[in-house]
């Protein structure tokens, strides 16, 4: 087939499947501005590439999405058109989803859900409205989101841009010289990986689930017959903050007395980590792009898909203060370091001396949202339950068939964690509302991504305002590869 074919039946398919003109094939041609009315309006650049990087001293290929200056990522203006031409300059078939935007179904970035994979060197532009602001990312939706396929993709407000305030934005993630083929191989064949010598349908009787709601966390204990939750499913070679280790970290040059923002991106695979801000005390304004009533702290932990936005005030006599990210349950860390002109950084050690904190709902259910939901019945209600197969390494949702809802209802969905491993778990195309925690209403934050830790519950209320066939999945790319996707399909939708 001829490019022009290739591009003109992607078109008939998106008329014939009554999809929005959001997502328009066009030729590189049509990018010079030559082209329909429709196309006048000057899109961002965005390409998808390979890049080197240097980790622990070896270098890495890994891929990157890059304007045309070289920065990663994009940086919009809340309330204007997300346009973009993403070009594919890589010599595979790959797709961009946009975390935390409500997109039209077409433009969501989940392959072949509607849209096909976009070719190598195929551009496809996008429009449609970015929405208000937030701390956002994007990420391949497919194993090439461990090999780095992801950037930030920030929407700052009018208010955002006058506020005396340095951005920083930390995109974390988990690097292994392994490709992810390779790690879903080893976990598919480490049938009884770590300590575990069962598998976690085994741990899902009624002694292990009663234990779990007394309270106890469970870290590391083998009880006789049941195992301990598992946190960790692959130990990575290297911990990234913004591309880099600690050995080698970034360094932000701020002002003494001056305020920050920080964005944290959990764009991490596989690992979930507790932000610490050490010395300085944090307030947090945002999670997943959306205000919250501030919550200062200086640990804030942030799962898989989950973003964070932190303030700080940096003392008059400024200094070195390094942002960490500490691995949950484990050793390792990684981070940025912000210092004020002339101060001294000292070296900080990968591994720290104790373990990151195991996450829990702690936070979750303090967190009170700047924008809730406009209170109101549900519509439908739904209940899922999360269930795992550490011997097999298959995962899954049960209660996920018919999970059809009508647009203008509102909708609840139970979500409850009868494995042993924590979901970070992402709604497509939507903002929901933490309505429960653990069987406790709760008028918690809006996001797009929240924890199930082992044995827990929570209820999510959103409106369905979107039409599609929407993932909601665990963010964990490996428990989404082996099956923890459902879809929330509009009536008369696919
Ligand atoms: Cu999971």
């Amino acid at each position: 087939m001829k490019r022009r074919d290739f591009l003109n039946g992607l078109t008939v398919g998106a008329a014939a499947l009554g999809m929005s003109a959001a997502l328009r094939p066009v030729s590189s041609f049509a990018l010079d501005g030559k082209s329909s009315p429709a196309q006048e309006a000057t899109p961002r650049i965005l390409s998808i590439g390979y890049r080197t990087i240097d980790v622990k001293g070896r270098s890495a290929r890994v891929f990157g999405l890059v304007q045309p200056d070289g920065r990663q990522g994009l940086a919009l203006d809340a309330g204007t058109d997300f346009d973009v031409a993403l070009s594919s300059a890589i010599d595979e078939p790959t797709l961009i989803h946009w975390h935390g935007l409500t997109p039209p179904w077409d433009a969501d970035g989940v392959p072949d859900n509607p849209a096909a994979l976009i070719k190598p060197s195929e551009t496809r532009r996008y429009t449609f409205p970015v929405g208000t602001g937030g701390t956002h990312w994007m990420h391949a939706h497919t194993l090439q989101e461990q090999n780095l396929l992801a950037a930030p993709l920030i929407v700052r407000t009018a208010e955002d841009l006058k506020r005396d305030e340095q951005e920083v934005v930390v995109l974390l993630h988990d690097f292994s010289f392994l490709s992810a083929e390779e790690l879903l191989t080893k976990l598919k064949g480490n049938a009884t990986h770590g300590a575990m010598a069962m598998g976690h349908g085994a741990m899902q009787g009624m002694a292990g689930m009663q234990h779990m709601m007394s309270g106890n966390t469970m870290a590391g204990m083998a009880m006789p017959g049941m195992a301990a939750m598992d946190i960790n499913d692959i130990d990575y070679d290297a911990y990234l903050a913004n591309d880099r280790t600690l050995d080698d970290p970034e360094v932000v040059t701020v002002e003494k007395s001056g305020r920050v923002r920080l964005r944290i991106i959990n764009g991490a695979t596989a690992t979930a980590f507790t932000i610490d801000t050490g010395g300085l005390a944090g307030e947090l304004v945002a999670v997943d792009g959306q205000g919250v009533q501030p919550v200062v702290g200086t640990a804030f932990p942030v799962s898989m898909g989950q973003r964070l936005d932190i303030r700080l005030s940096l003392p008059k006599d400024g200094g070195a203060f390094p942002i960490l990210a500490l691995r949950e349950g484990a050793a390792e860390r990684t981070g940025v370091i912000l210092a004020s002109a002339g101060a001294d950084i000292s070296r900080i050690a990968v591994k720290g001396e104790g373990k990151g904190p195991l996450l829990g709902l702690d936070l979750e259910r303090r967190l009170r949202p700047v924008g809730p939901l406009v209170i109101r019945a549900a519509d439908r209600r739904f209940e899922l339950s999360l269930t795992g197969d550490m011997a097999a390494y298959t995962w899954g949702i049960d209660g996920a068939d018919g999970l059809v809802v009508k647009r203008g209802e509102r909708i609840e969905v139970g979500i409850t964690n009868m494995s042993m491993m924590a979901h970070p778990m992402h709604l497509h195309g939507h903002h929901f509302q933490v309505i429960g925690i653990n069987g406790t209403p709760v008028a918690g934050a809006v996001r797009d991504t929240v924890l199930l830790p082992p044995m827990t519950s929570v209820v999510l209320a959103f409106d369905a305002d979107n039409p599609g066939r929407w993932p909601l999945h665990c963010h964990h790319l490996y428990h989404m590869a082996t099956g923890m996707m459902a879809y929330v399909t509009y009536d008369g939708v696919g």
